[in-house]
């Protein structure tokens, strides 16, 4: 199994719009694999493959506390929804980022299973939210579009910044780590302590 990287917004990657999967086979399951991993890893309670850069319409879910409650949907369609719901979201491609959303409260989902069986499930309370979230990441949505674009461009230059300051300190640990190793090689660290 593997971690995989997930994209962050504003990244232009996460507006793909997923295409069907076609293919229930080996590389599918081992997808599926990867995407708990990460998810469980990140840690999350939903991924969809678009957040992995891999536009095909597939995505996870766990929503239970123990973790062991795992459920994959592909080519997924809500069918059905009813009442609205106004709720907290956060995002593993919005990183630190939680804003309320108003959605339904209640779905039915028609999906596929890992073999390509096709089933149908009733979902409510967060399993529903979660559900509508990834389903959104499939159609190339963010739970940040539901905000005004005044937010949304705060959002955005709040994570370029974190994002610019992040490669600065790599970039200066690196340097830092470079000048420890050429001075330690050259023999001028061991001088000094002497
Ligand atoms: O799609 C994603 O980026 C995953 C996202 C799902 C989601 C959370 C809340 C409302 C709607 C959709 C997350 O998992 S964010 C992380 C999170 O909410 C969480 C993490 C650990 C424990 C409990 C929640
Ligand atoms: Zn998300």
């Amino acid at each position: 199994m593997a971690q995989l990287s997930i994209l962050e917004f504003p990244d232009p990657r996460l507006r793909t719009h997923a295409k069907p999967v076609r293919d229930f086979d080996a590389a599918l399951q081992q997808l599926i694999a990867d995407m708990f991993e990460t998810m469980y890893a990140a840690p999350g309670i939903g991924l969809a493959a678009t957040q992995v850069n891999i536009h095909k319409a597939l995505l996870v879910m766990d929503t239970s506390q123990e973790k062991n409650q795992p459920h994959v949907y592909i080519n997924p369609e809500i069918i059905a929804r009813d009442g609205l719901e106004v709720s907290e979201e956060g995002c593993l491609s919005v990183p630190s980022v939680f804003e309320e959303v108003q959605r339904a409260a209640r779905v039915r989902v028609r999906a596929q299973n890992v073999d390509g069986s096709p089933f149908e499930r009733d979902l409510e309370g967060l399993e529903a939210v979660c559900l509508q979230h990834e389903i959104d990441h499939l159609a190339g949505k963010l739970f940040v579009d539901y905000l005004s674009s005044l937010k949304r461009d705060r959002i955005r230059r709040k994570l370029e910044k974190e994002r610019r300051e992040r490669a600065e300190g790599g970039a200066a640990a690196g340097a830092a780590a470079a000048r420890a190793a050429s001075e330690h090689s050259s023999g001028r660290a061991a001088a000094r302590v002497i």
